[in-house]
């Protein structure tokens, strides 16, 4: 169903110099408006993107934050057998964020989900609890090493089962149990003892993700109770999440349960970071000004809620043109015409949602920025 533009929707677009009339856009970069309030923007980068000068060249004019996309997985280091390190593609963007002065996160040193894993890993497993506690720990402690100019793991991603909110049965918890997690953390802890340690997450706001969300909770809890280190609570922010495939709106009645989860896990002392915005528009309308409104206004929302929290600190893109983005093999539309989840158009042109990003961060209060 159509509908009209809500008033938000029409502000971002005027913002992004798309209605007539419009106000003059302010070209500041994401990062500069970030900086001002004590945060960094950033997006992901993969192999894709580091092939392509336009759009490296849009990367460092926004993005003081970097992330790679897919280098630093498991089955990206390590594809075909347990003693074969491939470092090219990481090496090339922790080279591209080094020559700019870049924040580099890292993503991700346990992605406790089998199909991520590498095929000889899941023939093989990991043996007793012992064996997987020093495998891991060797893991950690390489990955890491090799990388010490990263000042942000997601140590551990998505280790919670969407649908039963229970920690996800994997080659590692095989071997180790839940305690894989925390050994992981401690690991991270102790190869890197300055960096922010993260937990990153997908769950949504929706009722359907109820049991996420709450699993989630109890997973940061048992860790914090435990005085495992961790810092940091990523949200990954991909919108819609979950499977309410055809938000449109991030309701009044959505905001007030995300805040209340938002709230439980600033109570347990963890700073936040937005690690993979972007939305998906698989069922939004096929005109793109309008999809595009839509999608802005419901970055808009989302942001506005999430800044208001101090302890957000950075907020990362999971690509920052749609001529890079994972959603345009994922999902496709039903009309297959290309999608539109990020900041930049295909031919690197500022869409409404990048006016949407600018005028949430000019509107955020200040916070304490990360050292
Ligand atoms: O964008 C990533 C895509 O290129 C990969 O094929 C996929 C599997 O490795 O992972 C995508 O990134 C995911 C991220 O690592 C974790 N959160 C969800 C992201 C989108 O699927």
């Amino acid at each position: 169903m159509l509908r009209r533009l809500t008033r938000r929707e029409g502000l971002a677009m005027a913002g992004a110099g798309l209605l007539a009339g419009g106000a003059a856009p302010d070209h500041a970069p994401l990062d500069v408006l970030a900086r001002r309030k004590g945060l960094r923007f950033g997006t992901a980068l993969g192999a894709e993107g580091l092939a392509d000068r336009g759009y490296l060249a849009l990367v460092a004019r926004e993005c003081g934050a970097l992330v790679a996309e897919n280098e630093h997985k498991l089955y990206a280091l390590k594809p075909g057998a347990p003693d074969e390190w491939r470092w090219a593609g990481a090496d090339r963007i922790a080279a591209f964020a080094a020559d700019r002065g870049m924040f580099l996160r890292g993503h991700t040193l346990l992605w406790n989900r089998d199909e991520f894993a590498p095929d000889w890993l899941k023939r093989q497993g990991l043996g007793s609890q012992a064996e997987g506690e020093r495998w891991l720990t060797a893991h950690v402690r390489t990955v890491i090493g090799r990388y010490p100019q990263i000042r942000s793991w997601d140590v551990v991603n998505e280790t919670i089962d969407p649908a039963t909110g229970a920690m996800r049965d994997t080659v590692f918890t095989r071997a180790m149990g839940a305690d894989a997690v925390e050994i992981a953390f401690r690991a991270a802890h102790e190869a890197a003892p300055q960096a922010r340690l993260a937990y990153n997450d997908y769950m949504g706001w929706g009722p359907s993700d109820a049991k996420h969300r709450a699993g989630v909770l109890r997973l940061l809890e048992r860790l914090k109770a435990r005085g495992v280190p961790i810092h940091t609570f990523g949200v990954q922010g991909h919108i819609p999440n979950g499977d309410a495939g055809n938000v449109v709106v991030f309701s009044q009645a959505d905001q007030r349960e995300w805040r209340a989860f938002v709230d439980e896990v600033r109570g347990l002392g963890l700073d936040l970071v937005i690690t993979q915005l972007d939305v998906n528009d698989t069922v939004l309308p096929a005109d793109p000004t309008r999809r595009d409104a839509i999608a802005a206004g419901l970055v808009r929302d989302f942001l506005d809620l999430m800044l208001d929290y101090r302890e957000l600190k950075q907020v990362l893109v999971w690509g920052l043109s749609d001529r890079h983005s994972w959603l345009q093999t994922w999902w496709p539309r039903p009309d297959r015409l290309p999608k539109r989840p990020t900041p930049y158009d295909a031919e690197l042109r500022p869409k409404a949602m990048r006016a949407a990003i600018a005028d949430a961060l000019r509107g955020a209060p200040e916070r304490t920025p990360w050292t």
